[in-house]
């Protein structure tokens, strides 16, 4: 992508009405703009690190045995007077009319459509277990949306609904998106660490938050410190081992971890003292199991190995890519801008052409332009006539992992300067050596 001509629209200023560093940096970055209270564009830099993590998070989900599908926003009021929630939702559903007169609602969430999808094609618990999954927007009239994309009214969530014939079939699904999970925050550089929730709108006794260690987190938690060390499922977790995620998930859950709402000081208190961590939290995910609590209302039922017909029991799993892009940047920026982790970053390398115009700058950074992309790299290139402060303040702001720099000194004997975002390490190479880094 030639800068000169990419859609990328820098603030020099600090926007006033950004309260924390991540909304501050997304402003800024030209990431994202309001359009009206709480909801959201994404302007194409932003739209970039969105389908990254989406991709990531994608990725996971089909690992763990979970199937995509795409249900619409608009929903109809009747699904959710079955289930009895269109009346407890409260105002923080969003309630629309068709010219018909008919109650329509934007979702907040599917778990009422789903089972509607279950009910009308799935008869045998041979079809079991099933995981049903999407990614996409949702909105619920916050009474305080704020910082930004980090709680937003219209956002977007990847939800996964799963289908089981019991209760024990179902905490193995529970625990292959709770290690799905675990692998899709440490894939965006986070640890995140799962705690007791409290089950809110959605239901059911058994849920766990997935919080981000973060100053600016909204949440309250407590948790034991070696949280942060333990280690992540691997790439080779067989996700049809009973045994193997009911491990993953004992160990995961053995020491004390829970947001506010489900702190027990007398079990904390217990924790040894140097090892209890009391701290603010980003929520990124969470997931539920409640059992029959929309199978039964909404009639969705198999007929079991015995003949009979049993309701099925469900779980549903969210995250919210919308709130992890500006959750990533509260965990990895400096003074100078954001630092996005490679799997996210919406560039891989940012070629700073520092005197545009010059034959010989033009050359070398064509050159490497087109060497990277087609080696299948996203390439930026800072093409533009802009001072060389700028283009470095620029690529700072936004956070590519590794600038390339070539001015008409090292140019001239045929070398450029490469310069890691994170550590501010600089190297002088040849252009052949800078581009066999990514090459290679
Ligand atoms: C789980 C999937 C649910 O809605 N139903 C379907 C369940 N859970 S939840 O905890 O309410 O939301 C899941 C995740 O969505 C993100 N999220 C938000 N992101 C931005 N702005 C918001 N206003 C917002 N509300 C929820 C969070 O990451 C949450 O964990």
């Amino acid at each position: 992508m030639r800068l000169s001509r990419y859609f990328m629209p820098i603030l020099k200023e600090n926007p006033k009405e950004a309260e924390i560093v991540s909304h501050r940096l997304m402003l800024r970055a030209g990431m994202i703009r309001q359009q009206s209270q709480g909801i959201y564009s994404w302007l194409p830099l932003g739209k970039r690190v969105l389908d990254k993590v989406n991709a990531i998070i994608r990725d996971e989900q089909n690992r763990a045995g979970a199937i995509e599908l795409s249900m619409p926003t608009l929903q109809s009021a009747e699904l959710w007077q079955e289930s009895g929630r269109y009346d407890a939702y409260g105002k923080e559903m969003l309630r629309i009319k068709d010219r018909q007169d008919r109650p329509m609602l934007y979702g907040p969430t599917n778990e009422e459509m789903v089972t509607d999808i279950f009910r009308s094609s799935v008869k045998s618990y041979k079809d079991l277990p099933l995981n049903l999954y999407h990614i996409q927007l949702k909105f619920r009239d916050e009474i305080r949306p704020r910082f930004g994309t980090m709680r937003s009214r219209e956002f977007m969530m990847k939800d996964a609904y799963s289908f089981d014939l019991t209760r024990e079939a179902a905490e193995h699904s529970y625990n292959k998106m709770f290690a799905a999970y675990l692998r899709t925050f440490d894939r965006l550089g986070l640890r995140a660490i799962p705690m007791r929730a409290d089950t809110g709108p959605i239901g059911g006794k058994l849920s766990h938050e997935f919080i981000i260690l973060a100053d600016t987190g909204e949440s309250e938690v407590f948790c034991h410190k070696d949280f942060v060390d333990f280690d992540i499922p691997g790439e080779h977790t067989d996700f049809d081992s009973v045994e193997g995620l009911q491990a993953i998930f004992d160990k995961w859950t053995s020491l004390y971890a829970a947001t506010s709402e489900m702190h027990d000081e007398a079990a904390f208190n217990a924790v040894p003292e140097g090892d209890r961590l009391s701290a603010r939290g980003i929520e990124v995910g969470h997931i539920f199991y409640f059992g029959p609590k929309y199978s039964e209302p909404m009639g969705a039922k198999v007929q079991g190995p015995d003949g009979k017909e049993h309701f099925v029991h469900m779980g549903s799993y969210g995250i919210g890519p919308t709130r992890l892009v500006p959750a990533i940047i509260e965990a990895s920026h400096d003074d100078n801008g954001i630092i996005w982790p490679a799997s996210v970053a919406p560039f891989d390398v940012v070629v700073i052409n520092m005197k545009a115009g010059d034959q010989a700058c033009d050359d070398t950074c064509e050159l490497i332009y087109a060497a990277l992309s087609k080696a299948g790299k996203d390439v930026l290139y800072d093409d533009t006539d802009d001072r060389a402060g700028t283009k470095f303040a620029t690529a700072d702001l936004i956070g590519v992992p590794v600038q390339i720099i070539a001015g008409p000194r090292a140019v001239a004997n045929g070398e450029v300067e490469v310069k890691d975002r994170k550590t501010g390490a600089r190297e002088t190479m040849t252009i052949e050596a800078a581009i066999n880094r990514f090459v290679a």
